[in-house]
């Protein structure tokens, strides 16, 4: 079994879509081993995405993650990582594939709906960023 580190983003959980998606969470066979709901600051925002810090949009991101409520989950499967972002789909929702949460709740290339982990090792880190040890029993 692996973990991932998963949000469902201002976009998604304004418009109310948080259920639906889920829903879809459970359906594809996922195990929620944690699950909190947070409304980040601008600093929280950062420090989530620092990797991206040099990129150009680095300040319409972070501007975006702290413009509302989230909800934050750890996620548990076989290959975990991979199965999530195969469920989200493509980055750019116009890009994504029918069936992946995007395509169906994400607007644009940054109100995206969901974000996912890319590697074991980011899991590692993003997991550890929302959640601590005992939230995930
Ligand atoms: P992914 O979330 O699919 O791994 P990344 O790692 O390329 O995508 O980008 C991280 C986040 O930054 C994306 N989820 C998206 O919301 C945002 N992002 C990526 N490219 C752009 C862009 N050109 N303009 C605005 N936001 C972007």
């Amino acid at each position: 079994m692996e973990r991932t580190f998963a949000i469902i983003k201002p976009d998604a959980f304004a418009a109310g879509s948080a259920g639906k998606i889920l829903a879809r969470i459970y359906q594809e066979g996922f195990k929620v081993v944690g699950l909190k709901k947070l409304f980040l600051s601008k600093r929280e925002a950062e420090g989530f995405y620092h990797v991206h810090r040099e990129r150009p949009f680095f300040g319409e991101l972070t501007d975006f993650m702290s413009s509302g409520g989230c909800i934050a989950m750890v996620l548990e499967a076989d290959v975990a990582v991979k199965k999530w972002r195969d469920l989200m789909g493509a980055t750019n929702p116009g890009e994504a594939a029918e069936g992946t949460l995007r395509k169906e709740f994400g607007a644009s290339i940054g109100e995206n709906a969901v974000h996912g982990s890319d590697a074991p090792e980011t899991a590692a880190f993003e997991i550890s960023y929302f959640f601590a040890g005992l939230e995930l029993l």
